[in-house]
């Protein structure tokens, strides 16, 4: 295999060389300013080196609409290349190790080789995810009209014997979890018996759960619409509780941030999963009008930092339960899906750290005086709070970028993957052509 560049270690620490003094400067501001809150800047750092995120294999290669997809150039190929296009923003943002994988789009053709190429880049696998919701050329049974819901048993089989699958290719990778998102729905009243196409998904997902390892999660992945456009089989937090109850303690209920109607509370949906230890975890996005897939901490912040204000408060209290998964889900249309999915780690790392800047005794006491204002300052002073010299700090001192996007821009990566990556005609990376 030709040489591939790669950011190295030397590289990195020249550009923090130019970024040190400020940040330094920022540094001991911050800590002194926290001092006074009786906070050590100190353990803010360290909580900010140890979150994890993993990164989606699908979103490392230029996304779309059904309008249409303007691929980049260096666009990643195969599941090795996207592999070093994750392993370089893990090398610039230390937050990322791990990868979620979609089966087939990186269905490789031997596991040992797939795992040993990214633990050589430091990677590892997370959750796995299966796809009923696209056919495969030579597949047998359609799902048109559903997959582990549809009404002819041969199509359900066909569904769950893929997800059986998943979790073969996931046990040889090293994964601990598996995910299931199905579009299953209909787009007409009357279309679908909605009673009967739920207790189908629930005979079709216990045939699944009893392929799990005893040591696996499964994640139940709900979503209020598309690409049915009238009813969806798993379309909101309740059916994917009452499931999850149904099936057993190895299922749980994943939280896709753009799988809600506008303006949902979802930072209260948090505090119920997490209150009825049914929590598996994220995927990270935002949006503005539907499933946009956008860049986290783009268009609702304040939304991000009160999810994770329920995730620190869990994690203090020490929840039973409570071992969210984090990963992004994203689809990068216009911008360099590395500089997204880094940008976007640091977006999750901020509001984990201002989360856990929130005055805590302040807040229950506001609470319990029915003191609204004070409650909601006690919030804002965290979420006002300019923590970016803790976060480079902690990259820096995990090995990473003090600033991850110039030093990435600077290191004309992409203009390098390029050269090595000369365009398929028409060929879309296996992946969605257009993101759902
Ligand atoms: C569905 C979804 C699901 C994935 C797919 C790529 O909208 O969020 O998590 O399988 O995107
Ligand atoms: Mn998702």
């Amino acid at each position: 295999m030709a040489a591939h560049f790669e950011i190295d270690d030397s590289f990195i620490a020249a550009e923090n060389q130019k970024a040190r003094k400020w940040v330094e400067e920022d540094y001991e501001h911050l800590a002194k300013k926290l001092r006074r809150q009786n906070v050590d800047i100190e353990d803010l750092c360290a909580k900010a080196q140890q979150f994890r995120v993993a990164v989606p294999s699908w979103g490392v290669g230029t996304g779309g609409t059904r309008f249409a997809r303007f691929p980049n150039i260096g666009e990643p190929r195969n599941i090795f290349e996207k592999l070093e296009d994750c392993a370089t923003i893990f090398k610039l943002v230390r937050s990322t190790p791990a990868v979620s994988l979609h089966i087939p789009w990186d269905k490789p053709d031997d596991p040992k080789t797939l795992r040993d190429f990214a633990s050589a880049r430091g990677l590892r696998f997370d959750a796995m995810n299966s796809n009923t919701f696209q056919d495969q050329p030579g597949q047998k049974h359609s799902y048109k009209f559903g997959s582990l819901t549809h009404p002819d048993k041969p199509v359900r089989d066909q569904a769950v014997a893929h997800n059986i699958e998943c979790i073969e290719i996931g046990k040889m990778l090293g994964s601990k979890a598996h995910t299931v998102w199905i579009g299953d729905g209909g787009n007409f009243p009357g279309q679908q018996h909605f009673r009967h196409a739920l207790e189908r998904y629930l005979e079709s997902m216990r045939d699944i759960y009893d392929a799990l390892p005893d040591d696996w999660r499964m994640f139940i992945e709900h979503k209020f619409y598309e690409p049915a456009f009238y009813s969806t089989v798993i379309n909101d937090w309740g059916t994917s509780y009452y499931c999850a109850r149904e099936l057993g303690p190895k299922a749980f209920c994943l939280v896709d941030l753009g799988h809600h109607a506008p303006n949902v509370n979802i930072e209260m949906i948090v505090a119920r999963l997490i209150q009825f230890g049914k929590l598996a975890g994220f995927h990270f996005n935002d949006s503005k009008y539907g499933d946009d897939d956008l860049d986290s901490g783009s268009i609702k912040p304040f939304q991000l930092f009160l999810i994770f204000n329920e995730l620190v408060d869990a994690e203090l209290n020490k929840i039973a339960n409570f071992n969210p998964a984090y990963m992004l889900d994203q689809s990068h249309n216009v911008t360099d899906p590395i500089e997204s999915l880094m940008m976007s780690a640091v977006e999750l790392v901020r509001a984990y750290v201002q989360a856990h800047l929130v005055d805590r005794d302040a807040l229950t006491l506001a609470q319990n005086n029915c003191d609204p204002l004070l409650a909601l300052s006690t919030l804002k002073q965290a979420f006002t709070t300019d923590v970016a010299p803790i976060l480079a700090v902690a990259r820096e001192r995990a090995g990473g970028a003090i600033d991850p996007f110039s030093a990435y821009r600077h290191s004309g990566y992409r203009q390098h993957k390029a050269e090595e990556r000369p365009e398929i005609k028409g060929a879309a990376v296996s992946g969605l052509a257009c993101k759902l």
